[in-house]
């Protein structure tokens, strides 16, 4: 485009502001300029501006809300225990022949917790002190040699934390994993606004922009390949988790049969909410399909609401697990899609109309992404699958207090030592057990290595490979 072109082109939607450090600015500087401009979503800003950024629009909930039906993680009916059996022998059946993926969305920033880096380089395993993206691939290498297949990992970043994790990987060797197993690609960006609805310069020749929410990673899979290269791989289930729960049963062959048997095209694993405002999303039903509405949309009201028998009307949170077909992401891209957007008030440093860098004190303007679970809706068909708290969940999000490193590893540990307990072997209650994923990756695993653990003598901390 002809720098008339951009000047009118801005002019169009009230952004001529983006050209007020034209003049002092470099040949390529002006050249990284026009790029980012021309790359911007034009034909949505103004609408963004009007409904996003200049006014707090109150989320839009679906007229009628019901509670979602869920598969139960205990099944008792004996038709249920039956469906169990058969899903979870499909789900073998799929990875063995190699048509799983394991696929962790880790480009956020991790801002809560106040470690510096990429969130997978924080060492979360209550013995050995193993980084998240160390646990993750071991599980994955485990998950190889017990189904004796290739199980491809595909990690989402952003621009913020592209290379650093990408020479974490370096640095440590794949962790063990085979390099061309192993595919990084970056998310989208979206501009950062004022409150005015301009959008803010971060350097006189660069849009303040930041990752456009793991609800970005349905079109980046697709645009940076990953889909195509599943595609020649054979994957046709991708299974999606979050870069901070180091509890994650990324191969859980149960989840994947069943979402492969019910033909879903996106499913999810549930868990019941510590309380009515735990701040995980919320399943619910709206007009007959799956909608996640997060813990901060979901009126007090409704989050209080309650069951005849006492329980929540909407129990089941939503941990940020899913199974996503790899066809489904396809033919989303192909035909078009939009997530809605959230928005997020907050501190952005930006360049003034001096040109003089400004870190604010207060918010200062929105942040805009989208959340992949927006995505639920649009699968035809979606299952929702209840898992254990303790089986499954233990983020780390804050440095401190719930969801802290803290309850992550005394989460990690007792799991070990339940696994211990159901075969079978009691450990000291003030013993800290990790067990490599190497090791184990469920207790049948245990269960079954039970003779190489008769002789360990239990002390304050062991560690079991
Ligand atoms: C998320 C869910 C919440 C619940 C909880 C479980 C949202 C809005 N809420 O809360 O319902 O399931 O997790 O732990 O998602 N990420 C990216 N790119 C981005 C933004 C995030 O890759 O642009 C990744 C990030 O690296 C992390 C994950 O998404 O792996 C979750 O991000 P978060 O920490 O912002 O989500 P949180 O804890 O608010």
């Amino acid at each position: 485009m002809k720098l008339k072109d951009i000047k009118s082109l801005l002019a169009k939607h009230h952004q001529e502001h983006l050209l007020d450090f034209w003049p002092e600015l470099s040949v390529s500087q002006q050249e990284n300029l026009l790029g980012q401009i021309e790359g911007l979503e034009w034909e949505n800003i103004d609408s963004w501006v009007e409904n996003y950024i200049k006014t707090e629009m109150p989320a839009k909930l679906p007229e009628k809300l019901e509670s979602a039906p869920v598969y139960p993680a205990i099944a008792s009916d004996p038709k249920i225990k039956a469906l169990y059996e058969k899903a979870a022998d499909y789900g073998k059946k799929l990875i063995s022949a190699g048509k799983v993926a394991a696929f962790v969305v880790a480009g956020g920033q991790g801002t809560r917790l106040g470690f510096d880096g990429p969130k997978g380089n924080f060492p979360a395993s209550p013995v050995k002190n193993k980084t998240l993206f160390r646990i993750f691939a071991e599980i994955i290498l485990a998950n190889s040699k017990k189904y004796n297949a290739v199980i491809p990992w595909y990690i989402m970043t952003s621009p913020l934390n592209h290379e650093s994790t990408m020479s974490s990987f370096e640095d440590n060797k794949y962790f063990g994993l085979d390099k061309s197993d192993v595919f990084f690609f970056q998310q989208g960006t979206l501009p950062n606004f004022d409150f005015q609805g301009r959008v803010l310069l971060s350097a006189k020749d660069t849009i303040a922009s930041s990752p456009d929410g793991h609800g970005g990673s349905l079109k980046a899979l697709y645009k940076s390949g990953a889909i195509a290269d599943m595609k020649k791989r054979g994957i046709e289930q991708i299974s999606y988790f979050q870069v901070d729960n180091p509890l994650i049963n990324i191969i859980d062959p149960l989840f994947i049969g069943l979402h492969a048997i019910e033909n879903a095209q996106m499913s999810s694993k549930a868990l019941k909410k510590a309380g009515p405002k735990e701040k995980v999303g919320n399943f619910c039903l709206a007009n007959g399909r799956v909608v996640v509405i997060e813990y901060s949309d979901l009126p007090d009201e409704l989050a209080e609401k309650r069951n005849a028998d006492g329980s929540l009307f909407f129990e089941m949170g939503s941990i940020a697990i899913h199974i996503i077909s790899r066809d489904f992401v396809e033919k989303l891209n192909k035909k078009g899609f939009a997530l809605m957007l959230h928005r997020a008030v907050k501190k952005i440093p930006y360049i003034n109309a001096q040109g003089n860098i400004v870190n604010p004190e207060q918010p200062n303007g929105v942040k805009l992404e989208t959340f992949v679970f927006d995505a639920l809706p649009l699968a035809e068909k979606s299952v929702i699958f209840e898992t254990l708290r303790e089986n499954e969940f233990a983020p780390v999000k804050n440095a401190s207090g719930s969801d802290s490193p803290e309850v992550t590893r005394r989460m990690m540990s007792d799991r070990c030592k339940a696994w211990l307990k159901n075969a079978g072997i009691n450990t000291p209650d003030d013993c800290v057990v990790e067990m490599s994923p190497l090791f184990a990756v469920c207790p049948e695993d245990v269960k079954m290595a039970k003779n190489k653990l008769i002789s360990i003598k239990f002390s304050d901390k062991i560690y079991i490979e």
